[in-house]
């Protein structure tokens, strides 16, 4: 049993651990990566020293450590002979006739036969000193390669995928100033360790990548995961990272791919349910310190507003919507069920508008069943449900839930009424249980109680459609041969444009007014 420290890390002190690849029990490989450590400056894996079996982890991920910190007991590890220790330089320039000057591969310690993953200038590039050239990697670790001096790009020497080693040649630099024989100095120089295990290998070359265009989004991830990504031909910038830092992990690069596979099955673009992230290539997210420009408060969202969100984020942008827009006179169902409510509240409960809107819908829906209706997986046939399970959006005080009254062709606008006076409240009292919730056929979202004159409703996938419903207003309305004051209903019903086309919506919408301006319809 021996127990794997930290090695030498070069200047490196107090250097997070923001990934842990190993477990107890696993059986590790000389050299297999260990942990993954990260300064602001470079990433380091830590390989192990010996073959064996990971007996206990000593640290855990965000943990601070240094050179001789210990990482886990290895069971039956074979320490090995300490590896001299290897200086890193910067690029050399090579002396050359007039000021034109070719720039080679520094020394890069053990690397030998390093692939060139990316040529970051191309010929009539004015680079800086210090400023990334190529970068390489191995299956350990991604350096980049600076220039050692300001100058114009005459020629490359390499292209992508070339193996190189020391001294070979980069490219060929008309320098503006004069060829230097001094390694850089700030560069930082992880040595070999000095105790058994093998030097750890800097994922990047401790010098900040300069974007080379503004548009630039570069990952952040370890160079196995980025071997990996590269295996499986995905893009990294596509990937969106759930580590530290945004950091891209193995898990993400499967439930890119996951998600991937899962949406092409589905006939629809990879969502992000699945940890997928989308084909998008979106500049980066704006980082902005908000205090520089006055004063802030930060609020956690709450525990609903992360669980919903990445689902309703999924469903904007991977359900083609298109929101039709109507009214319906509502003036006699008002009535009616103003008359109503003394009866109800002497029962107990509330007669609101939305009751008479789930019985309309579920008659709608009868009409039209392709409302009430999910793409199958393969996105090669519709599936219509012969049960009317309605999902009633609600605002709790720890954000949106969507509750579903089951069988709601089966209930009368009384039970229909009880029913939602009760989920509202189990709502609002954080009492709903994971049932309560799933099942739903079409889904209702009424604003009306609130304001507003129309929205446009997220579709609840998998679902095909859902109905927003604003405030009523009394309005002058031309009959024919007169204005009459009238009480009108705005609707709002977003549709799947995959499933139903304009027309289907247009005409759904219209007997939906229909019924509810004559809700005997619905006893039909
Ligand atoms: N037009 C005018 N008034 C309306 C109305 C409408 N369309 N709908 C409801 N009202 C009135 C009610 O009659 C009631 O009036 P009184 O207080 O005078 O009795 C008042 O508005 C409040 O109604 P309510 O909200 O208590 O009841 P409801 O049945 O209409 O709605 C519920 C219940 C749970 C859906 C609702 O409280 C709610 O949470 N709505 C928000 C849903 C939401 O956030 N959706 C957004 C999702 S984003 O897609």
């Amino acid at each position: 049993m021996s127990q794997v420290v930290v090695p030498d890390i070069g200047d490196f002190k107090e250097v997070e651990v923001i990934e842990i690849l190993v477990k107890p029990g696993d059986a590790v490989s000389k050299e297999q990566s260990l942990i993954t450590l990260e300064s602001d400056k470079a990433t380091m894996e830590i390989p192990s020293p010996a073959a064996g079996v990971v007996k206990e982890l000593k640290i855990k991920t965000g943990d601070k450590v240094s050179k001789g910190s210990p990482i886990l007991l290895l069971d039956d590890a074979k320490a090995e002979a300490p590896k001299p220790a290897e200086k890193r330089s910067a690029a050399q320039p090579k002396p050359q006739t007039g000021s034109a000057q070719t720039v080679t591969v520094p020394d890069i310690g053990d690397f030998k036969e390093v692939e060139v993953i990316e040529i970051l200038v191309k010929p009539g590039d004015a680079v800086q000193k210090e400023q990334s050239l190529i970068t390489l990697e191995s299956d350990k670790a991604t350096m980049e390669i600076p220039s050692p001096a300001a100058g114009v790009v005459k020629e490359l020497k390499v292209k992508t995928g070339d193996k190189v080693s020391k001294d070979a040649p980069i490219l060929v630099l008309e320098g503006k100033e004069e060829r230097r024989s001094e390694p850089r100095p700030e560069a930082p120089e992880p040595a070999a360790p000095k105790a058994a295990p093998p030097m750890p290998t800097p994922a990047t070359r401790p010098v900040p990548r300069e974007p080379r265009e503004e548009t630039a989004v570069k990952s952040h991830a370890s160079p196995s995961v980025r071997k990996f990504a590269r295996e499986l031909g995905v893009p990294l910038a596509q990937v969106q990272g759930s580590g530290p830092k945004g950091r891209v992990l193995h898990a993400d690069v499967q439930g890119f791919v996951k998600g991937a596979l899962q949406g092409r099955a589905a006939g629809r673009p990879p969502d992000k349910g699945g940890q997928g992230g989308l084909p998008f290539n979106l500049p980066a997210w704006p980082e902005v310190d908000f205090a520089k420009f006055g004063p802030i408060e930060t609020r956690p969202l709450s525990r609903i507003q992360k669980l919903s969100g990445p689902y309703l984020h999924r469903n904007w942008i991977s359900i083609p919507h298109v929101t039709q827009f109507d009214e319906a006179d509502i003036t006699e169902l008002e009535a009616f069920r103003k008359a109503q409510t003394a009866e109800t509240e002497k029962k107990g409960f509330k007669l609101t508008m939305l009751a008479f809107m789930i019985k309309a819908c579920v008659t709608a829906l009868r009409e039209y069943p392709q409302f009430n209706a999910s793409l199958e997986r393969s996105g090669e046939s519709l599936i219509i449900k012969k049960y009317f399970h309605i999902g009633v959006a609600v605002d709790t005080p720890e954000g949106l839930v969507v509750p579903v009254v089951r069988d709601a062709d089966r209930k009368g606008v009384f039970d229909l009424a009880k029913e939602l006076g009760e989920i509202s409240k189990l709502a609002r009292d954080k009492r709903l249980k994971a049932g309560d919730l799933q099942g739903g056929t079409f889904s209702i979202s009424s604003l009306g109680g609130i304001g507003g004159t129309a929205f446009t409703p997220i579709i609840n996938a998998p679902e095909v459609a859902i109905l927003g419903v604003s405030r009523s207003v009394m309005r002058q309305v031309w009959a024919g041969n007169e204005f009459r004051a009238r009480l009108m209903l705005p609707l709002s019903l977003s549709y799947d444009h995959r499933v139903i086309d304009g027309a289907t919506a247009a005409r759904f919408t219209s007997y939906l007014v229909s019924v509810l301006s004559d809700i005997r319809k619905s006893l039909l």
